[in-house]
């Protein structure tokens, strides 16, 4: 078990939807902690960077078209193998194929518009969490339940 930070984001389609709140909801309910949360308006220059893996694939103006057309919430989530409770919690990137339970099981249709992106290894979530959050942001807390949880 390694305690490590992962970078969440709720994509235009959660906000515009209502679903904020119920995606951090799940989150919060793993045991995992919020250690930085903002709103912020994601421009080309930042999407092109995020999604650097994608730029040759078919999909990659739809998505960055998609991922810049409104406010996304940006969250780090720390704790015990963040990154990969954060990807079970989230289902696959198709929410077809995502079991009942997941986020983009519960609340999404189409692999576009499917609710939240969360890191896929501990190389992308440094290199993610440093494209959105400057090291002031992210705040080390300790909980009262963390005991109850590592
Ligand atoms: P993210 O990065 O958003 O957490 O997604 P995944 O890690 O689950 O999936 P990914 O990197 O393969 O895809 C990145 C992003 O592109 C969208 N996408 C993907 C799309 O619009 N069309 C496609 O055909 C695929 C494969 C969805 C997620």
């Amino acid at each position: 078990m390694t305690t490590e930070s992962t970078l969440v984001l709720i994509k235009p389609d959660g906000v515009n939807r209502g679903l904020i709140g119920d995606v951090i909801s799940r989150l919060e309910s793993t045991g995992l902690k919020i250690s930085g949360l903002k709103l912020i308006q994601i421009d080309n220059e930042l999407a092109g960077k995020h999604y650097q893996e994608h730029k040759e694939k078919p999909f990659f103006g739809s998505l960055i078209e998609f991922i810049t057309s409104s406010p996304v919430v940006a969250i780090v989530i720390s704790g015990p193998d963040a990154i990969k409770k954060t990807r079970t919690t989230m289902g696959v990137t198709n929410p077809l194929e995502s079991e009942p339970g997941t986020i983009r099981g519960d609340f999404g249709l189409t692999v576009e518009k499917n609710i939240i992106h969360g890191s896929a290894n501990i190389d992308d979530a440094k290199r993610e969490i440093s494209l959105y959050f400057n090291d002031d942001e992210i705040i080390n807390y300790p909980r009262s339940i963390d005991n109850w949880i590592e």
